[in-house]
């Protein structure tokens, strides 16, 4: 029997809306970072765990690889080359039924001796020789590990994926408690699961305008009971009536429905508090940065 433990840092990257989130999820085995249809909605880095046999992986989930503008888009951007400098290895996300390659494999070429593999994500929803000519011509420009074709959505190939990442660490201690799977901090989290509505609910630039702030959480731990404060900072007052919804039904089925899942996830009775609240330049305020862990000036 071999005893010795190996452990392995590993960065998710892609061109946004790929499903780099989804796949993290699927490895881990639950969910610890959100999902959406549309582009940028993973903003920070965030790391999602798991163990395979004698080998724990720490995945870093990240943002999207788009051209920015704006201080956040640069900040998420430089977000994900820092995590594909710091791992070990990366797993490089792309869509097969919508393959757009050019960003993000710029970014690879760049970061110097850096172990890829390529995942062909939502394979489900395209014929695999379709995709052998794209797999062939990328692994002529870069000397890739391996190439995979999975369903993060449908959980198929991910076992393949996990099973390589396993046996290619080398040995090491693993940096984490063996249940741990995320270093999200839950107030962080349950800010996450509200800007997940808002995403998937919210149109055009909307969902880009929020973010979402959890300022109050307070345990009852006698009943079993957590009451959370968030408020959701919108940077236009015109932004309010489209965020609350038609006598403000929106905000109600946002606030059930993520009341629900924080409930299941912490398995206690959760009472959650939505504020909505005008912060026209949030995306110029260091303390969000900061919170994120996303650099400010760059
Ligand atoms: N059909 C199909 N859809 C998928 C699959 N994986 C992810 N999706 C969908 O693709 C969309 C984007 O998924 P995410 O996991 O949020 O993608 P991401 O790459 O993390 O996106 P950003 O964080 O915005 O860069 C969601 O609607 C997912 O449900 C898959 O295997 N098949
Ligand atoms: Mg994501």
């Amino acid at each position: 029997m071999n005893l010795q433990k190996r452990f392995e840092t590993v960065a998710v990257v892609g061109e946004p809306n790929v499903g780099k989130s989804t796949l993290v999820n699927a490895l881990v085995g639950q969910k610890v970072s959100i999902i959406s249809p549309k582009a940028q909605t993973t903003r920070y880095n965030l790391l999602g765990l798991f163990v395979e046999g004698d080998t724990q992986i720490a995945l870093t989930d990240t943002p999207g690889i788009f051209a920015p503008r704006e201080r956040l888009g640069r900040a998420m951007v430089n977000a994900v080359r820092t995590a594909m400098h710091n791992a070990a290895r990366v797993l490089w996300v792309i869509d097969a039924s919508h393959p757009r390659i050019s960003r993000s494999i710029d970014l690879l070429q760049k970061i110097p001796n850096v172990q890829a593999a390529i995942v062909f994500n939502k394979i489900d929803r395209v014929a695999k020789p379709k995709l052998l000519e794209l797999a062939y011509y990328l692994n002529e420009q870069y000397p890739f590990e391996a190439t995979f074709m999975v369903s993060a959505l449908k959980q198929d190939g991910i076992q393949k994926i996990k099973h390589f990442l396993a046996e290619s660490a080398p040995s090491g201690e693993w940096l984490y408690p063996e249940d741990q799977v995320t270093n999200l901090p839950l107030r962080l989290f349950a800010a996450e699961l509200t800007r997940e509505r808002l995403y998937k609910r919210l149109h055009q630039e909307i969902p880009y305008a929020c973010i979402v702030e959890t300022e109050q959480w307070e345990d009852f731990t006698f009943k079993n009971e957590t009451r959370i404060v968030q408020n959701i900072y919108i940077q236009k007052d015109s932004q309010r009536p489209i965020l609350l919804g038609k006598g403000g039904e929106q905000i109600h089925e946002i606030r059930a429905s993520v009341q629900k899942e924080l409930s299941a996830v912490m398995e206690r009775k959760v009472h959650l508090f939505l504020y909505v609240k005008v912060h026209e330049n949030w995306p110029e305020d260091k303390a969000f940065y900061d919170l994120w862990g996303l650099r400010y000036n760059v």
